[in-house]
């Protein structure tokens, strides 16, 4: 039997906006009008900017640990900026800047990274999911959540990010192969920045891209320069016109890079070379698009000693209210589990003692 072709897979990379300033018009006509541009620009600095303040915040004792989102913010702002404001974002933890642009305060974020959930809890206008930190466990969320706006058919689709690392896990595969089959209008956004913490990409994706990932479930898959805003625009808005007219999934692999460490508890000096840092500094989503303001004479020097003057206030301001904040009640740590809280918990609740202590108290605490 002879041996025949049967299937041949293409990836298309799209780059808009590159690091030295090219930029290709046709491609980008109409995705960004000027003033939102500016705008978008400014998210981006003030997003960089509270990054800095938290890793202040963490070295001095006034926060847990904190996943730097530095170099990652074009992506998850680009979609934030093309999806619907009611159409979900369902992120892990270096999405900050399309948070910020939905409407989620500063100093959520800064709460949740002190420990106290209350900044996890997304107001339901925000259509926001709350980070996850265990690994990939939200793109099972984006699946079920696309789903239900299938079954009540709405035009809600949902867009999520993960990154390399999460493509590894179980969870991406399920969700994967779910979204794929059931026809669900999920938008799934990997930041590729390589690593995740110190395992380098190549040992964790043998794939020359792992944007072959998605093709695996039969869903079409871009991969964008992830440092390149108008590149995310373009790709999460190509994506989310097929969830929405097709009711189907579609993969973006946007490669970028995490300047920083991957968290305040690590030091990513000790597996990564200087050089490679060094490149993707030139790369810089910040710098590039202030670059292109600059050259369509929407910027100058003086308009960004203003902005930068701004976003120290609002910084400052949303640190001192997550400071401010009144202590959570200690019973609510009861409150939130069940519809009817077990005795013994509710008496733990009641006596603030623990199980033991609740124990000499003549209340059966297991039913052992
Ligand atoms: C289920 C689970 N396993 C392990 C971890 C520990 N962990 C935290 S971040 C991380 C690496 C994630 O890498 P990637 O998905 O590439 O995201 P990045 O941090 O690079 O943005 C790991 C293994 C976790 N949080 N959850
Ligand atoms: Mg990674």
């Amino acid at each position: 039997m002879p041996r025949n072709v049967v299937h041949k897979v293409e990836i298309e990379r799209v780059s808009i906006l590159d690091e030295h300033g090219n930029y290709d018009a046709k491609l980008g006509d109409g995705l960004i009008g000027d003033a939102d541009l500016v705008r978008l620009y400014e998210a981006m600095s003030s997003c960089r900017y509270l990054d800095e303040v938290a890793f202040k915040l963490q070295r001095s004792g006034r926060m847990g640990t904190y996943p730097q989102n530095m170099g990652q913010e074009a992506g998850s702002l680009g979609a934030a900026f093309i999806l619907d404001k009611e159409d979900w974002l369902v992120t892990c933890y270096r999405e900050n800047c399309g948070l910020f642009w939905r409407g989620v305060p500063m100093e959520s974020i800064l709460l949740h990274w002190m420990g106290d959930e209350r900044g996890n809890a997304m107001p339901r206008a925000h259509f926001a999911t709350p980070i996850a930190v265990p690994i990939g466990t939200q793109m099972l969320h984006a699946a079920g959540l696309a789903w239900a706006s299938k079954y009540r058919g709405e035009s809600r689709i949902a867009c999520t990010f993960f990154g390399d690392g999460a493509t590894s896990e179980g969870d991406f595969h399920e969700a994967a192969n779910f979204a794929a089959n059931l026809d669900l209008p999920v938008v799934f956004c990997c930041q590729n920045n390589f690593w995740a913490i110190s395992t380098p990409g190549r040992i964790e994706c043998s794939a020359p891209t792992v944007a072959q990932r998605g093709v695996a479930y039969g869903m079409p898959c871009l991969q964008v320069d992830g440092n390149d805003l108008f590149a995310c625009v373009y790709a999460v808005k190509w994506a989310a016109q097929r969830a929405r007219q097709e009711c189907k999934p579609s993969f973006i692999e946007m490669v970028t890079y995490r300047l920083g460490d991957h968290t305040t508890a690590d030091d990513a000096r000790r597996y990564r070379d200087q050089a490679e840092v060094d490149i993707w500094k030139e790369r810089d989503p910040l710098i590039r698009t202030r670059k292109h303001l600059e050259q369509k004479k929407l910027w100058d020097s003086s308009k960004e000693e203003a902005m930068q003057a701004r976003v120290k206030i609002d910084v400052d301001a949303a640190v001192v209210r997550a400071e401010e904040i009144a202590s959570p009640a200690a019973a609510d740590l009861f409150n939130s589990m069940y519809a009817e809280l077990p005795a013994q918990l509710a008496h733990q609740r009641d006596t603030m003692q623990t199980h033991s202590l609740a124990s000499e108290h003549g209340v059966r605490t297991t039913g052992h």
